[in-house]
């Protein structure tokens, strides 16, 4: 039986986890990594060795390697993790934004109808294409929706939320290519009916995050202090942003589940809970023993963004319902399991 597998961005956070995921169930794993003159393939450590595992140097900005890829592995599923991730980054470089985050994606499907048809296909589709909109239930008992920014207090109270019939209103340049790519994936699975999926996850963490995103800052600044090599306060933006936090490894399940469906679709894939970037501080420096969390902070305008998605929290019932998922990992447990692994390492 065909179980390999393709993986653009396998060296990224969630294109390790699924790639230890698919190797454990016994797919040959083909995971694409940009050529780079330093090793970036740390988080892949555990499974480097691994005989079902290739690694292919390329990058989705080539279309011919694309092209050549998918038709030399004839894939049963074909995962693109590739992004430049970064929303605050997508504003200093939009146009390299642009071009990985959306036309990356337009060469895979474009690939995939002219080479691969019988390929299933997964894409990164992101909760930063809700920008500032989201739905709630009104005192009659209607599905309303807002556009416009919220403060805290009041998308809590509303009970506010977003799902896969709310609308997209991108707001920076990241969520528009995002948006493009998923409106892509669309129409392609329409027009040339190509199994083709988006996941429209909500923020994931893990201690393989990045550290230029805000949790993996934290934890790895409380990592640092700890061990007495941080004398400068932590310079974070905006604290007040709601985000819907959940773990990696629980979200990359949710990745392969999307592609055993019968048929294929959009799914929202969150916790359904809501915290604010301050209560994710707190909760660090709670569990790391650290006091008064404010005498370490300072908040800086260079990591304020031009404009921001306020709050998000999301309802996964679709994905729950139809594809048997649901979070595993409390936003406690995730904070533990981060906050550790900076500490010990
Ligand atoms: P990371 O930034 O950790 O990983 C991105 C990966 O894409 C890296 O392996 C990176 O390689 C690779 N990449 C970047 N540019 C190119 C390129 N031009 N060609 C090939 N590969 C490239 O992101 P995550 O693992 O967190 O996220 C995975 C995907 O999911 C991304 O598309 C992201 O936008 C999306 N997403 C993430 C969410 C999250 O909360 N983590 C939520 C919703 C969506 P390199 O190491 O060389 O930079
Ligand atoms: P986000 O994640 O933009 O939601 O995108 P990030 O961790 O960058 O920001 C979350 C919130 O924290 C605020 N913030 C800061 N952010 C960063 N990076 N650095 C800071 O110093 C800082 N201070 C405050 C931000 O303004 C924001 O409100 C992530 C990425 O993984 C995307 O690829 C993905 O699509 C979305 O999650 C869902």
């Amino acid at each position: 039986m065909n179980k390999r597998a393709i993986i653009f961005g396998v060296n990224g956070q969630d294109g390790s986890y699924l790639a230890e995921l698919l190797l454990s169930k016994k797919y040959k794993v083909y995971g694409v990594t940009r050529r780079c003159s330093s090793n970036t393939l740390g988080r892949l450590s555990s499974i480097i060795d691994n005989n079902n595992l290739t690694l292919v140097e390329g990058d989705v900005t080539d279309p011919s390697f694309v092209y050549s890829i998918i038709k030399d592995v004839a894939a049963k599923e074909i995962y693109n993790l590739a992004a430049q991730s970064h929303v605050g980054e997508s504003f200093n470089q939009p146009s390299y934004t642009i071009e990985v985050d959306l036309k990356g994606v337009l060469h895979v499907l474009d690939a995939i109808v002219r080479c691969s048809k019988f390929s299933k296909f997964y894409q990164a589709s992101t909760s930063e294409m809700y920008g500032s909109c989201f739905s709630f239930i009104d005192k009659n008992g209607c599905r309303s929706e807002s556009r416009t920014a919220v403060c805290k207090d009041k998308f809590i109270k509303l009970g506010a939320f977003q799902d896969e019939n709310t609308h997209f209103i991108p707001n920076s340049p990241y969520a528009v290519a995002k948006y493009g790519a998923h409106n892509l994936v669309n129409i392609y699975r329409a027009s040339h009916g190509i199994f083709a999926c988006s996941g429209i996850l909500f923020n994931h963490e893990s201690p393989r995050r990045g550290e230029l995103f805000v949790t993996r800052k934290i934890t790895k600044w409380i990592g640092n202090f700890l061990s007495g090599n941080k004398k400068s306060k932590l310079a974070l933006g905006n604290i007040n942003s709601l985000r819907d936090w959940g773990h990696a490894k629980d979200y990359v399940a949710a990745m392969h589940l999307m592609l055993q469906a019968e048929k294929p679709d959009d799914f929202v894939i969150a916790t359904g809970k809501t915290h604010s970037v301050e209560d994710f501080l707190r909760e660090s420096f709670e569990f790391a023993g650290i006091k008064n969390w404010q005498d370490h902070v300072e908040i800086s305008k260079s990591f304020m963004r031009p404009f921001e998605v306020d709050a998000l929290r999301g309802v996964c019932s679709k994905a729950s319902k139809n594809l048997g998922w649901e979070p595993k990992i409390s936003f406690k447990d995730l904070i533990q399991d981060m906050v550790r692994s900076d500490i010990n390492s």
